[in-house]
């Protein structure tokens, strides 16, 4: 089956003031983010945006798999960091916000953003956000935005240990939506708030946004990092995109890590 994304809808709708695209679109590929650095590896002159309908390897934090059939919507955005590579970190809070906005636009509600990269729809993640710095020069970076939102998918084609909190919008809403439409609601929300960025100098209204749709301020929460456990309360997100928790011995600022939302008693 030919799904491929029918690029003279996706630009139909498309309003972007600040992005100015190239657009590449796979029926499969290994992972959008591993050819957006191959491309960056070769020169690129322009944001560039890699779409594809499926992925054989695709990839989330910390070399995991991101399960990729056919029906899911899977992208890399490639741009410039802006006000400097230090802020890389804060697109990927930036993604999270636009991917919340643009699964709302299908008519999702109760959708949660967990720190750092995922968008939950309640306690069930519906999106992941895979955000690479590539630097070429000190002074020549790229920031690749991965982003995967599960789509047109049922819950019951996910491996067991995915499925258990893992949702799609095809579940929740019981149809099936435009892929066309999401990426696009997508992309003019990464591109506003990208303008705001630009405008204010500051990531400071795209944090405020995000805080408000945390479901993890406030929160009791478990933090691996790889080499170390931290139990405690999650109470702040500070303006370089770390995490401040309260535990037993003291605040902790947290830059890394997976995040398990606890029940607080
Ligand atoms: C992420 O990693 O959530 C980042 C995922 C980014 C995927 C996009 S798709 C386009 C682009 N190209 C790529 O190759 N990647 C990006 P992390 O926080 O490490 O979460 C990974 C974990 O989520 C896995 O270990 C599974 O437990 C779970 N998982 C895997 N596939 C999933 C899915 N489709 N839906 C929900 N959970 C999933």
């Amino acid at each position: 089956m030919n799904s491929m994304l029918d690029l003279n809808l996706t630009n139909k709708c498309l309003k972007l003031s600040v992005l100015q695209l190239q657009v590449e679109v796979f029926n499969e590929i290994d992972s959008t983010n591993l050819e957006a650095k191959r491309r960056i590896t070769k020169g690129i002159e322009q944001d560039l945006l890699i779409v594809s309908s499926r992925q054989t390897t695709g990839r989330g934090r910390n070399n995991r798999t991101w399960f990729s059939p056919e029906g899911g919507l899977y992208f890399s955005l490639v741009l410039r960091p802006r006000l400097g590579p230090q802020f890389a970190p804060l697109s990927s809070l930036l993604c999270a916000c636009a991917v919340a906005e643009g699964v709302q636009s299908l008519g999702i509600e109760n959708i949660v953003l967990k720190w750092p990269n995922d968008v939950l729809v309640l306690e069930d993640k519906i999106s992941g956000i895979l955000n690479e710095l590539v630097t070429i020069t000190p002074v020549d970076n790229w920031v690749i935005l991965g982003i995967g939102i599960n789509q047109n998918i049922s819950v019951s084609e996910f491996p067991e240990d995915i499925s258990y909190n893992a949702t799609s919008v095809k579940e929740i809403l019981g149809k099936h939506t435009s892929p066309e439409l999401l990426l696009c609601s997508v992309l003019n929300s990464i591109d506003r708030l990208l303008g705001v960025v630009e405008s204010e100098k500051s990531f400071s209204t795209v944090l405020k946004q995000w805080r408000e749709m945390s479901g993890t301020l406030g929160r009791k929460v478990r933090i691996d990092d790889g080499t170390q456990t931290i139990i405690g309360i999650a109470s702040e997100l500070l303006d370089d995109g770390s995490l401040a928790v309260i535990t037993e011995d003291g605040t902790v600022n947290v830059t890394i890590g997976d995040v398990t939302h606890l029940r607080s008693d």
